[in-house]
């Protein structure tokens, strides 16, 4: 089934200057961009986004990692991509992804801070709609 998802480059993945590999794979895979777009994530949105997570001990570490710089946001399109990005990205801990993942190969985390892991995607085709719009309100 075509589906869309939405991949966010962390700021930690456009600073070290792996938006241009992340993309790649994503093409090599065979999905479509649909859109993309730099912006600077603010914790208002940050709040919508992590809904599920604004009551964790870590979220402020999340919103200050987040906002640290600008991030790219991506849609992209493809068979089943919403859990092919999940395999392509890799687990949520960079220590414990696989190599050759995203978060595998470039991840970190650092004791005490927010677990640094280059790039976001899409839980579930709901999440996914949910997400786009809230970072492409014009497309949604
Ligand atoms: P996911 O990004 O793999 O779906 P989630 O559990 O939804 O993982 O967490 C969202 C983001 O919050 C993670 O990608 C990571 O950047 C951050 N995060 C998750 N768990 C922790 C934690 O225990 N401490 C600090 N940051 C965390």
């Amino acid at each position: 089934m075509t589906e869309r998802t939405l991949v966010i480059v962390k700021p930690d993945g456009v600073q070290r200057g792996k938006t241009g590999d992340i993309i790649r794979r994503i093409e090599r895979k065979g999905y479509c961009l649909v859109a993309l777009e730099m912006v600077q994530a603010t914790e208002t949105i940050l709040r919508e986004h992590y809904a599920e997570l604004v009551e964790k001990s870590f979220f402020p570490e999340i919103v200050s990692y987040m906002t640290e710089s600008p991030v790219v946001a991506i849609i992209i399109e493809g068979e089943n991509v919403v859990e092919g990005w999940r395999s392509l990205m890799g687990t949520t801990m960079p220590t414990q992804a696989a190599p050759g993942t995203v978060r595998g190969d470039f991840g970190r985390d650092w004791p005490g801070n927010a677990v640094k892991n280059v790039v976001h995607g899409s839980d579930s085709p709901a999440s996914a709609e949910r997400e786009i719009a809230i970072w492409f309100p014009n497309l949604a």
